[in-house]
């Protein structure tokens, strides 16, 4: 009877597990090699077997190999004891299961050995790559060595080979051969400086040569479920105080099914540094790290985060940089994942260390941001094998073996090309019908992230709304017309951009660059690069194309036409000479607007505004309107620009309850914010945000102005309630506006900056009043003012009702092809900010 209880136990045990959602890898292929022990050597509760022992791999030497081991300190146990070679001498681990593996190498030359193990060159080579070249610990700090490789083994056994050099031995102390899971690292990933991907990384082997916990302790193999150590940041933060560190109780983690703790174990995401102090009004504050790294290699590298500090989500917004690039802008990680203390990470490969021997990692606050803070929780630099199939140096794998070991290796790739040569005829042939099952699945379809054809055919648009309409997103307008512009090819931007020049650079944003570009035919453009590393990107680029290509309109912006050649995200707009409406206002040396330039642009954006509005068959809710995105041809005419986070369709609100809110800091719509509704009445709001700051001139949000001023509705509002908008308009203007004009605009912002939607006016009425508000300023001298109530300080004409009055017909511009001038869009830093105001209001 008291056998069974064990028995029972292990069933209840292996149920309960079975509810974790993810299962503990456990590696086909893991050989851990104590090399030159006569017994097993346990280290940190790993048990690395003697290579004497082994009966799975083959260990050829051509030569003596020497034991030697030592009971004096070790670093750690395993580097206990040794061998030597005297000749080149190879280890070969038979492979299960193909694809990536670790190859962890041990080295310490122990002393009391008969060789001078302390002056030995080491050379280490696999069937295909180098991974040392001539090392010695005569010119090394270090008291041992480390190494951690990944390599995609792809035959059915691996080779590492030890080389020593002339008249000389070799040593090694452990080696490590471990399954990787498939997971673990894409076979492509993104170049910083430019959007074309690494697309053959899998065929590439990695060297680790950092791997850190931010803010943690050291986290040692058996805390790590595939073996690896993860070191604390602190020596390579540039500036100490910089960062501080925060941590949660690990089992706080929440992993999500596509992540899993071997991507990183739960003490490292638990873990973060965080800004050193987090309420600096600096813009340019971040928090920096700083690596020395080898010329002309290069590196990939993934950024761990974690959100642990936030107490809401969508509340810390940050920017990431690596090098002088930036990685994730705008990076909102809450919402990326869907919830706080959820792991996110990301991988980018850095091409400028070909010319510089550090590696900088910043993360710094985004200036949209309320909160000011950003984190770090984790963080892996991994060299990438070069041209020669090399981690050290220029020699390839040929030109370190010697002659008759090259031979010898190639005689193995004949006998096991034989072995292998009928399991290779069942795998190409199940491959073949693989392929030939997955073709039959998945139409041909262009390019992966944008659902529409490169040239326009009715077809395959008629599809393309079909699916988002059932997919419920961005858009509903059906594409009947082929109209979406001109298709560009890649060299033709890349001609009228002169290659993207920086001197040409308009602005950027989350979504990407903005260069000033010539067509051949002489039209000015500015050309939007989408930065495939933006979040957001995709469905935006998306979105705008649809949206645009449906739309004319005179207020509007439009495309000319795009790009989608080799994974490019581009959009070509004519050029808008005068820029965006903010930058007329304020944070630059333009001259000041005229009141009546003033009025006429706002009543612009509103056409725009209510076209989108009432104009379509569907009602289109912008979203993002704000004064960077009016932009102002050379004739000062408005054009709403930006359509990225447009939305239509009437079953939004069921669709969007859930999603994060949108838009920008200061312009966001209280209830919006608060019951995730989206009307157009969310545009007014923001709508009266851009005429208060347009009256103003300071940015609908600056934190760095006491706690009543910061939030411009907020503060406005409270000085139109006491009818004293003069006193805190721009002062330039002062003394130069028809009083009544300026109390129809201040009561006009307030209508829109009300409270609730029901109570704010359609851009309709908005716009109504906004021309009743020129005309008054226009005929002032004509116009007799009636006496002001007594609470005004402004006199003025009564306040006159907003009344339902249907100008659509008048408002609505005859459809406009647009030719002539048109918009560009310069983008600025906040345009496609993912961001939600915490506070609401
Ligand atoms: C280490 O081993 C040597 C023999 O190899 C022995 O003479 C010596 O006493 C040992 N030292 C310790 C501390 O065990
Ligand atoms: C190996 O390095 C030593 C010095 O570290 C150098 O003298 C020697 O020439 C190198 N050998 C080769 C083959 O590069
Ligand atoms: C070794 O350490 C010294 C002093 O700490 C330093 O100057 C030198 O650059 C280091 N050398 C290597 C190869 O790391
Ligand atoms: C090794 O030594 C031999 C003879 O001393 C010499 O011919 C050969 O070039 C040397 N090889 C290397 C790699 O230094
Ligand atoms: C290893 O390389 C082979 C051949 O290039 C490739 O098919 C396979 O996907 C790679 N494995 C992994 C895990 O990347
Ligand atoms: C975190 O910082 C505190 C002091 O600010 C320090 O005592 C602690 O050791 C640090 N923890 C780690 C893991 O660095
Ligand atoms: C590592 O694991 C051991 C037990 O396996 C545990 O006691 C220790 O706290 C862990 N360390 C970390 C940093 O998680
Ligand atoms: C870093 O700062 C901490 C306090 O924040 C201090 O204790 C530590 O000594 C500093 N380290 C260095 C290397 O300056
Ligand atoms: C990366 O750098 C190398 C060497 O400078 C260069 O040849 C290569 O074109 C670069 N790749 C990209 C994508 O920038
Ligand atoms: C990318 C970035 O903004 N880096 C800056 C971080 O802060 C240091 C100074 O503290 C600047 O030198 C970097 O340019």
């Amino acid at each position: 009877m008291v056998k069974w209880v064990p028995l029972v136990l292990s069933v209840i045990l292996v149920g309960l597990l079975g509810h974790e959602s993810y299962a503990a890898f456990s590696p086909t292929d893991n050989y851990l090699i104590a090399c030159g022990s006569s017994n097993n050597v346990v280290d940190q509760d790993r048990t690395f077997i003697p290579d004497s022992m082994q009966s799975s791999f083959v260990f050829k030497s051509q030569g003596n190999s020497v034991v030697a081991s030592s009971n004096s300190s070790v670093p750690s146990q395993i580097y206990q004891s040794l061998r030597v070679f005297t000749a080149p001498a190879s280890y070969k681990f038979e492979i299960q299961q193909q694809g990536r593996h670790w190859v962890r190498l041990y080295f310490y030359p122990l002393p009391g050995s008969v060789h001078d193990l302390g002056s030995a060159s080491i050379t280490a080579v696999t069937d295909d790559f180098v991974l040392l070249n001539n090392f010695t610990f005569k010119n090394y700090n270090g008291s041992h060595l480390f190494k951690e490789y990944v390599i995609n083994v792809t035959s059915d056994s691996l080779s590492l080979t030890f080389i020593p050099s002339n008249n000389s031995v070799t040593f090694v102390n452990g080696i490590e051969v471990v399954s990787v899971p498939d997971e673990l690292f894409p076979d492509q990933a993104l170049y910083l400086s430019s959007s074309v991907p690494l697309s053959d990384l899998s065929n590439l082997a990695l060297e680790t040569v950092y791997r850190l916990n931010m803010g943690g302790p050291l986290v040692t193999p058996q805390n790590d479920t595939l073996g690896r150590i993860w070191e604390n940041d602190r020596k390579y933060l540039h500036v100490n105080s910089s960062a501080v560190n925060v941590s949660v109780d690990p089992s706080s983690i929440k992993y999500r099914v596509a992540l899993t703790p071997e991507i990183a174990p739960n003490s490292v995401y638990a873990t973060a540094e965080a800004m050193g102090n987090p309420n600096v009004a600096n813009s340019n504050f971040n928090v920096t790290w700083v690596f020395p790294v080898e010329k002309n290699y290069m590196y990939f590298v993934r950024v761990h985060f974690c959100d642990i500090i936030s107490l809401a989500m969508n509340t810390l917004v940050f920017n990431v940089y690596i090098n002088s690039d930036i990685a994730l802008a705008s990076l909102d990680l809450s919402s990326s994942t869907g919830a706080l203390a959820a792991p996110y990470y990301k991988d980018f490969i850095s091409n400028s260390s070909t010319d510089s021997d550090t590696l900088m990692v910043s993360v710094g606050p985004d200036t949209m941001a309320d909160i000011t803070n950003a984190i770090l929780n984790g963080l892996e630099i991994m060299k990438i094998s070069n041209d020669a199939r090399s981690l050290d140096g220029l020699s390839s794998v040929e030109g370190l073996l010697p002659k008759s070991a090259t031979k010898k290796s190639k005689l193995g790739i004949i006998i096991g090309l034989a072995v292998g040569i009928s399991a290779a005829v069942v795998l190409i042939g199940l491959c073949y019908c693989c392929l030939v099952a997955r073709r039959s699945k998945t139409p041909h379809q262009g390019h992966p992230w944008l659902p529409l054809p490169l040239y326009g055919n009715s077809q395959t648009m008629t599809k393309v709304s079909t699916t988002s309409q059932k997919s419920g997103t961005a858009s509903c307008i059906s594409l009947t017309s082929s109209n979406l512009g001109r298709l560009f090819m890649f060299q033709e931007i890349m001609d009228a951009t002169n290659k993207f020049d920086e001197s040409l650079l308009l602005g950027v944003g989350g979504f990407g660059r903005v260069y000033k570009g010539t067509l051949e035919d002489g039209t000015k453009v500015a050309v939007k690069r989408g930065n495939p590393r933006s979040e957001q990107g995709l469905a935006e680029f998306r979105t705008e194309i649809e949206m645009l290509s449906k739309l004319r309109h005179r207020h509007l912006v439009s495309l000319i036409g795009y790009c989608d050649e080799r994974s490019e995200m581009i959009l070509v707009y004519e050029y808008m000479a005068n820029g965006p409406l903010r930058s007329h206002l304020y944070g630059t040396d333009l001259p000041s607007l005229s009141w009546k330039q003033r009025l006429e642009i706002c009543i612009g954006a509103a056409r725009g505004l209510h076209y989108l509005h009432t104009g379509a068959a569907q009602s289109i809710i912008h979203r993002d309107v704000k004064t960077t995105n009016i932009l102002l041809d050379e004739n000062f005419v408005a054009k709403v620009a930006d359509f990225g986070l447009s939305k239509t369709g009437p079953a939004l609100d069921q669709t969007h309850v859930s999603t994060a809110v949108k838009g920008s800091f200061g312009y966001l719509d209280p209830e919006y914010f608060r019951r995730q509704q989206l009307t157009e009445k969310s545009d007014v709001y923001s709508f009266g945000v851009v005429l208060m700051e347009v009256l103003c001139t300071r940015p609908a949000l600056n934190p760095v102005l006491p706690r009543e001023q910061v939030n411009i509705a907020e503060w406005a509002m409270s000085w139109q309630k006491k009818g004293m908008l003069d006193q805190i308009m721009d002062p330039t203007l002062v003394g130069k506006v028809n009083p009544a004009s300026l109390k129809k605009f201040g009561e006009t912002a307030e209508k829109c900056l009300a409270e609730y939607g029901v109570d704010r006016p359609t851009m309709g009425d908005v716009l109504w009043n906004l021309e009743y508000a020129l005309q008054l300023e226009e005929t002032s001298s004509a116009l007799t003012e009636p006496e002001d109530n007594s609470t005004n300080h402004i006199p003025g004409i009564p306040l006159t009702p907003l009344e339902p009055f249907d100008h659509s017909v008048s408002m609505i511009e005859g459809v406009n092809s647009g030719t002539d001038d048109d918009a560009e869009d310069v983008a600025t830093s906040a345009v496609f900010s993912q961001l939600v105001n915490p506070r609401g209001r």
